[in-house]
């Protein structure tokens, strides 16, 4: 549809909100029958790479360099011997092929790659697979409007961390964070009102962020529906 020019994307120095009408498709090397839309990238001066990927039915995504998370939004996806579908996740380290093909046309999925950063006397992660759904929610920082679900395992062989966060309506972030991590945030439902430096945007549904790392952030829910996000991390290294 004709916006006249008009978008809720931006792109500042520390963040960029990527909006759904905004979203151009592009091949990505390796993948068949299906595409990506880039979100996150060195080019943008992130230290991973977040991109959404849409299948038609058998359409695969090539091995990946670097290790990878995926995190089924749509459809259902083959990966080696398991069936993933909506909310299921997996984690592969760099090197393992992780061997993704799409069964249904439609299929969705949130991919997040990283170069690996090893520790020194620490073993290095293995692959594994899980169901957001049936991890047990933890409160932030006391709040029990505000359920934060981790899919990485706390352990300091993995130098990321991807949760989801879920808000009742009215729930907010309990303070303005101000931190060395950067972030890559995909909206799963509901939305609300998303600060980002010295910005407050109204978000929703489908809606990307990335935060560069001292970007200050809030979040609160608005609506009469709960919002969840799918929220990326650098985690367990010293900043570089
Ligand atoms: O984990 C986090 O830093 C998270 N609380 N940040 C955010 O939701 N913007
Ligand atoms: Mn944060």
């Amino acid at each position: 549809m004709q916006s006249l020019g008009h978008t809720r994307s931006a792109h500042r120095a520390d963040h960029l909100l990527h909006t759904p009408d905004t979203f151009v498709r592009a091949p990505w090397p390796g993948m068949k029958n299906a595409t990506a839309v880039v979100h996150a990238a060195p080019a943008i001066g992130a230290k991973f790479t977040q991109y959404t990927a849409e299948f038609e039915a058998g359409g695969v995504l090539p091995a990946a360099s670097a290790q990878r998370f995926l995190y089924v939004l749509e459809g259902e996806i083959q990966a080696g011997d398991r069936t993933l579908g909506v909310n299921a996740y997996a984690y592969w380290p760099a090197g393992v092929d992780s061997m993704v093909t799409a069964l249904q046309a439609g299929t969705r999925a949130a991919v997040i790659e990283k170069p690996y950063l090893p520790l020194a006397g620490v073993a290095a992660p293995t692959a594994f697979t899980g169901i957001e759904t049936s991890i047990a929610s933890q409160s932030l920082m006391g709040d029990p409007d505000l359920e934060v679900r981790p899919m990485i395992p706390a352990d300091p062989g993995f130098d990321f961390a991807v949760n989801t966060m879920t808000f009742r309506p009215g729930a907010a972030l309990p303070m303005v964070e101000v931190h060395v991590m950067e972030h890559g945030l995909l909206f799963l439902e509901g939305g609300g009102i998303y600060r980002l430096g010295d910005h407050w945007y109204p978000v929703t549904t489908g809606d990307f962020i990335y935060m560069a790392p001292y970007c200050p952030q809030w979040f609160g829910a608005i609506g009469k529906t709960r919002a969840k996000y799918l929220i990326y991390k650098d985690w367990n290294r010293t900043a570089e």
